[in-house]
């Protein structure tokens, strides 16, 4: 079995803006530059013949390269329990349309239909029993924090893999946008 997800990569310099945010909140654990990303659709655990089926599924997806810029901050769960950090993206209508081709195709490639709304983000730190005052100050003191706007030409099917420092990304399949 293999855990799967599609996503965009992001550039150098958009990477290094994003890791300098990190630290000073106790209970967080900020991703390394090298998990950064933006998680189009997680797909989760598929066997060797669905990964095949995805695989080919996703080089159906026909979508224009598009522009996105980062712009402030944003988490998920509540006060009684905090569970995500990450940086916002800016509505990006092109972004939107290819996450709704992937799905697309994914679901008639068999994988079971996504029930949530898409919230784009790029995750900077899961939290863990995380003082909500020092989560406070974090997003008001990144607010204005903006990164972009950089081109996006091709999207990925990353599989993931766990290891002591978190997860581990790898690409395994790339397509390019028009
Ligand atoms: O882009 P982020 O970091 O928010 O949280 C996981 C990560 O998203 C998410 O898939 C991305 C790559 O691992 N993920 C992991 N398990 C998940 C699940 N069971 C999940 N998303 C939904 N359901």
């Amino acid at each position: 079995m293999i855990r799967l997800f599609v996503g965009l990569s992001l550039p150098e310099d958009v990477i290094r803006q994003l890791a300098l945010l990190g630290g000073g909140i106790p209970g967080a654990r900020w991703m390394g530059e090298e998990q950064l990303h933006l998680t189009l659709r997680f797909i989760g655990e598929v066997d060797g013949p669905t990964f095949d089926d995805i695989r080919l599924a996703l080089s159906a997806v026909q979508s224009p390269a598009f522009d996105l810029t980062l712009a402030g901050m944003g988490h998920f769960g509540d006060g009684r329990k905090l569970r995500a950090l990450w940086a916002r993206v800016a509505s990006a209508p092109l972004l939107t349309g290819l996450q709704e081709r992937v799905e697309s195709v994914l679901v008639r490639a068999g994988v079971p239909a996504e029930t949530r709304k898409f919230t784009p983000h790029v995750t900077l730190a899961r939290l863990r029993d995380a003082p909500v005052g020092r989560v406070t100050n974090f997003l008001v003191a990144h607010g204005l924090f903006s990164a972009g706007p950089f081109r996006v030409d091709e999207f990925h099917l990353f599989s993931s893999h766990p290891s002591s420092g978190g997860s581990v990304y790898d690409v395994e399949e790339s397509y390019a946008l028009d």
